[in-house]
C-alpha cells in the first residue's frame, strides 16, 4: 500500500456556514451584517433542535403534549420544545423584531423594536413522523419589516407576499441534518458535521433538475382532488413514474430538488383551501424552487405571486421541477 500524502491524511474539512455567510456578506459593501447574524441564530437553533431530536426517544419528549395549536392539530412534544428553542434564538440574536409561528395565534414580539426583520416559521413541520423515527424539517422565510423602525411590528410586516422574502430555507432532520437557503442568489445547501458542531457546504448553488420522474402526493385522497390533479395522476402512472410520499413536506421537496419531481398538496373536500399554510410553508420552499430554477404554483398562477390575508391562510400547493409543474398546470 502506498503511504498517502499529506493532503491526503488531513483533507479539506470545507466550507463552514459563518464562513459562507461571511464570504457572501463581503460581496455587498453596505452590508450592515444583521442579515447575516439572522441566519447564524437560525443555524443555532437548528442546532439545538437537531439534539432533542436526536435524544426524542431516550427521554421523555416524544409524543403527543395532549394540547392543540392555533390550527387545531394535537401538537407533538417536540413542536412546543422547537418553538420555544427557534423564538429564544431570534430574540437573544437582537435583528428580528416579530415572529409568526405556526404553533402561535398571533404576532410573537420580541422586544427587539429596533430589529429590521421579521420571521415567519414553521418550527417542526411533519411532526407526527417524530414517534417513528422519520425525517422532519424546520421551515423559516424572512422579510425586512416595513413599519417604522423601534416601533412594534405590525400585521403589514408578515403580510407583503412572497416576492418580498429576503431569504428562505429549511432545515432537514434527515439521515443528516442540512441546512438549505437561499437570499435571493442561488441556493446552497449544508451538512451538519456533528463532531464540529459546524454546517459545513455540501450541496453548492443547487439547481432543480428541470424535469424529473417522481410524483409526491397523498394518494390516498384521490377521489377527493379536483378532476385537474386526478388527470396529472393517471398521466404519471400510464408513463411509470415513481411514487414517492413521506408525509414531511421538507423530506418530500428536498428529495425532489435534488432528484427531481413534484409534490402536489390539492385543495381537497375536506380542506378547500389545501392543507399547507402560506406564509411559513408554501411561500418559503415557492421561492427556494423559484431560485433553485424550479417552480411552484397554486393552480391558478405562481405561489408567490398570491396575495396574503391572513397569518394562517392555506393554499393548495404544486411545486417542484419546472417541466413536472407545467405539466400540472396543463391539465
Ligand atoms: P404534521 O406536521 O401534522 O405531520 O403535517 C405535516 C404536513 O403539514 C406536511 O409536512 C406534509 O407534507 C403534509 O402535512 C402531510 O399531510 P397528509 O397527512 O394529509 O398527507
Amino acid at each position: 500500500m502506498s503511504p498517502k500524502t499529506a493532503q491526503e491524511l488531513a483533507l479539506p474539512v470545507g466550507v463552514t456556514l459563518d464562513r459562507f455567510i461571511m464570504l457572501s456578506q463581503s460581496a455587498f459593501p453596505y452590508a450592515t451584517g444583521e442579515l447575516s447574524q439572522l441566519l447564524r441564530d437560525i443555524a443555532l437553533a437548528g442546532k439545538i433542535i437537531n439534539r432533542e431530536i436526536n435524544r426524542a426517544g431516550l427521554v421523555d419528549i416524544a409524543g403527543g403534549n395532549g394540547t392543540d395549536n392555533v390550527q387545531g392539530e394535537n401538537q407533538q412534544k417536540l413542536d412546543i420544545i422547537a418553538n420555544i428553542r427557534f423564538i429564544r434564538a431570534l430574540k437573544n440574536g437582537g435583528e428580528v423584531c416579530a415572529i409568526l409561528s405556526e404553533e402561535d395565534e398571533d404576532i410573537i414580539h420580541t422586544g427587539n423594536d429596533h430589529g429590521k426583520y421579521v420571521v415567519a416559521m414553521d418550527p417542526l413541520d411533519g411532526s407526527s413522523n417524530i414517534d417513528v423515527n422519520v425525517s422532519i424539517g424546520t421551515i423559516f422565510s424572512i422579510y425586512r419589516r416595513v413599519s417604522p423602525i423601534d416601533g412594534p411590528a405590525t400585521r403589514e410586516d408578515f403580510l407583503q407576499g412572497g416576492r418580498k422574502q429576503v431569504a428562505a430555507g429549511y432545515i432537514l432532520y434527515g439521515s443528516s441534518t442540512m441546512l438549505v437557503y437561499s437570499t435571493g442568489d442561488g441556493v446552497n445547501g449544508f451538512t451538519y458535521d456533528h463532531s464540529l458542531g459546524e454546517f459545513i457546504l455540501s450541496h453548492k448553488n443547487i439547481c432543480s433538475p428541470q424535469n424529473g420522474t417522481i410524483y409526491s402526493v397523498n394518494d390516498g385522497y384521490i377521489n377527493d382532488y379536483p378532476a385537474f390533479v386526478q388527470q396529472y395522476l393517471t398521466k404519471c402512472k400510464e408513463k411509470s413514474c415513481t411514487a414517492r410520499y413521506i408525509g414531511s413536506l421538507v423530506a418530500d421537496f428536498h428529495r425532489n430538488l435534488l432528484r427531481g419531481g413534484v409534490y402536489l398538496y390539492p385543495s381537497t373536500k375536506k380542506t378547500p383551501e389545501g392543507k399547507l399554510r402560506l406564509l411559513y410553508e408554501c411561500y418559503p420552499l415557492a421561492f427556494i424552487a423559484e431560485k433553485s430554477g424550479g417552480k411552484a404554483i397554486d393552480g391558478f398562477g405562481a405561489i408567490l405571486d398570491i396575495i396574503p390575508t391572513s397569518f394562517h391562510q392555506r393554499s393548495p400547493i404544486y411545486l417542484g421541477s419546472s417541466t413536472m409543474v407545467d405539466d400540472v398546470m396543463k391539465c
